[in-house]
């Protein structure tokens, strides 16, 4: 069976959610950062980089989230990856920009306004994190204009992948409530079964 190592409340997440939408059997391998586990001899043999997500399937074993994900969708539901190699190129575009761009200043005010206490958080941090995120949702916002989902108007891991950042706007107190498309966006997503499973996880 496969086994994912991590937490659903981690980067790990978004392969957690895509382990739901694949319909795929899976088990949990939690791992214990305050017993420094990720860091140990065994745990990184699995992920020399002793970092949380990792995955095996068999003799297989992969690491990094979005590859992770990529993997399980192309080995058991294929359609999430996209139809065509314009969808699928598409699907990887908004993939990699999710973690790449707008994920970026997500985690800077996350890591200050989570983690650090408040009398030691760093106002400036905040907010130039703050200030680079609209020009971003507003190039999902507009993307998603006479739309369902970011592409073939079918839920594919684009709209996974760029939900799962989004939704860090929830933790950081973002106001999105001007981003009328995103929040439609998000509530189709929310209504899925698959999306529906994996918030069961994080409670
Ligand atoms: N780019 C990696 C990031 C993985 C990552 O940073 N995971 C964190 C948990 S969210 C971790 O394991 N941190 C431990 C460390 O950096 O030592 C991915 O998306 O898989």
């Amino acid at each position: 069976m496969i086994k994912i190592y991590g937490s659903p409340k981690s980067s790990a997440g978004r392969c957690f959610w895509c382990l739901e939408e694949a319909g795929v059997a899976y088990e949990t391998q939690s791992i214990d950062f305050s017993a420094g586990e990720h860091k140990s001899e065994a745990f990184r043999q699995v992920n020399p980089n002793g970092k949380v997500p990792a995955l095996q399937d068999g003799d297989f074993v992969i690491w990094e989230s979005l590859a992770i994900s990529n993997y399980i969708a192309d080995a058991y539901k294929p359609e999430l990856l996209g139809n065509s190699p314009q969808e699928r190129g598409q699907v990887s575009q908004w993939s990699i920009w999710s973690v790449a761009d707008l994920q970026v200043p997500m985690i800077q005010a996350f890591i200050q306004l989570v983690f650090v206490p408040e009398p030691r958080r760093d106002a400036d941090i905040i907010a130039k994190a703050f200030e680079k995120i609209p020009p971003m949702l507003a190039t999902l916002e507009n993307s998603l204009n006479d739309k369902t989902f970011l592409v073939a108007d079918r839920f594919t891991l684009a709209d996974l992948n760029c939900a799962f950042v989004v939704g860090i706007c929830d933790d950081i107190k973002f106001d999105l409530s001007e981003y009328s498309n995103i929040n439609q966006w998000r509530a189709r997503i929310e209504a899925r079964q698959g999306t529906q499973r994996y918030r069961a996880l994080c409670k």
